[in-house]
């Protein structure tokens, strides 16, 4: 299973819909990824809300993280979690977490994806890869080359999150990512489920384009292409 297009809840940015609408709606559009990201929930909502989510995603095929949360992630049947670098640490979560349970990290150099990827991570995103306004303290963008330079460093797949839309993100798998992860650009829009299949398909198209396989083939290069 990929991870091409990954959607994450936001309740301020998915306008009004709940984590379980939005993840209804990206699923349509065939996102490969959902993630329940809410850090206002009661733990027993976020529960509610996580069984909820594992059960339209386990009819779509979808794969299902819980962020922060290992716990949540785990009574919820929920396929991983998604850490940060202030989170539980993913030594500490692979310990705990059953075998083939993901457990992903948020990186924002080369050497915290290598520590990651050491520490058990099964996919590591670079956060924020672009500014946003999604996430208050997200702080700059670590850009393109510092996404090459994972890439080129690490063998788990890579995903770029921050700041990512229709505008860039070939830019971002050209840059040798192997999925996106969004919210404003997919939960965000008027139609979540047109936007889920429009970046679906930009993603597709940017991996599938002959020129860009090169560039991907040569991700890690300092080359502009
Ligand atoms: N982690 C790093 S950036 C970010 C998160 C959750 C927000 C991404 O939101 P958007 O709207 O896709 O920039
Ligand atoms: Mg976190």
């Amino acid at each position: 299973m990929g991870y091409d297009l990954y959607v994450v809840t936001d309740r301020e940015v998915g306008r009004g819909l709940s984590p379980l609408e939005q993840v209804s709606l990206a699923v349509a559009g065939g996102a490969d990824v959902v993630q329940l990201r809410d850090k206002e929930m009661s733990t027993s909502a976020l529960l509610r809300e996580a069984r909820a989510v594992r059960e339209v995603t386990a009819a779509a095929g979808v794969l299902f993280i819980v962020d922060d949360r290992l716990d949540v992630a785990l009574a919820a049947g929920a396929d991983g979690v998604h850490l940060g670098q202030d989170d539980l640490p993913v030594r500490a979560a692979r310990e705990i977490a059953p075998p083939g349970f993901i457990v992903g990290v948020s990186v924002g150099d080369v050497a915290e994806a290598r520590i990651g990827v050491a520490d058990g991570a099964d996919y590591v995103a670079l956060s924020p890869t672009f500014s946003t306004a999604s996430k208050a303290d997200a702080g700059p963008g670590h850009g393109l080359a510092t996404l090459r330079a994972i890439r080129s460093a690490v063998s788990v797949p890579v995903l770029g999150i921050g700041g990512i839309g229709p505008d860039n993100v070939a830019d971002v798998i050209n840059a040798g990512a192997d999925g996106v992860a969004v919210i404003s650009a997919v939960v965000g829009q008027e139609d979540v489920t047109a936007a889920a299949r429009n970046m679906k398909a930009l993603v597709a198209a940017a991996k599938s384009a002959p020129h860009l396989s090169c560039a991907r083939e040569k991700a890690g290069d300092d080359v502009a292409f």
